[in-house]
This record gives C-alpha cells, sequence and structure tokens, in this order.
C-alpha cells in the first residue's frame, strides 16, 4: 500500500497533531463549535442544554446533568472535544 502524495489543501492549513485528519472529525468539530458558543474550546453544562433546546431535544436539567456527567470523563465540569468526540464515536 503506497502512500498518497499530499496534496496541498486550501483549508486545512493546520500544522499536523493527529495524522490521520478524517473527514468525521472535521465535521464533529463544526459540531462541538456550535454548541460552544462562547468559543473558549469547552462546552459548559449550560451551553450543552442551549445547543440541544436549539437542535429541538427538549431535555430537563436532570437529563442533561446526567449526560454531561457521562461526558465528562475527567470531571472538571467542561466537555473538551476529545471528551465531545468519545461521546459521538461511542454511540
Ligand atoms: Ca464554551
Ligand atoms: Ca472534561
Amino acid at each position: 500500500m503506497a502512500e498518497k502524495p499530499k496534496e496541498v489543501g486550501e483549508s486545512n492549513n493546520e500544522c499536523g497533531q493527529s495524522q490521520r485528519k478524517s473527514q468525521s472529525d472535521t465535521d464533529l468539530k463544526q459540531i462541538f463549535e456550535k454548541f460552544d458558543k462562547d468559543g473558549n474550546g469547552t462546552i459548559s453544562k449550560t451551553e450543552l442544554k442551549e445547543s440541544l433546546n436549539e437542535m429541538g431535544e427538549e431535555m430537563t436539567d436532570g437529563e442533561v446533568d446526567e449526560m454531561f456527567r457521562k461526558v465528562d470523563f475527567n470531571k472538571n465540569g467542561r466537555i473538551s472535544f476529545r471528551e465531545f468526540k468519545t461521546l459521538i464515536e461511542d454511540r
């Protein structure tokens, strides 16, 4: 299996932290950014709840709470992109 030659992308200008940047990763990032309303790189419980409401998911505080706890692996009260990604990929 030969490696594909590197394509010079116009949009993807990041220095590669991970070698394999899949399409879904980019999609996920966009979803993550929608959730992260203040753009600080993490999703708070409030942001999660608001985003879910906007998506038409009416969840109670308790449900959001439970979901948040499941996603927030390191229990620091914020959902990082990594944690978010695990949530999506885990279902
Ligand atoms: Ca945020
Ligand atoms: Ca966390």
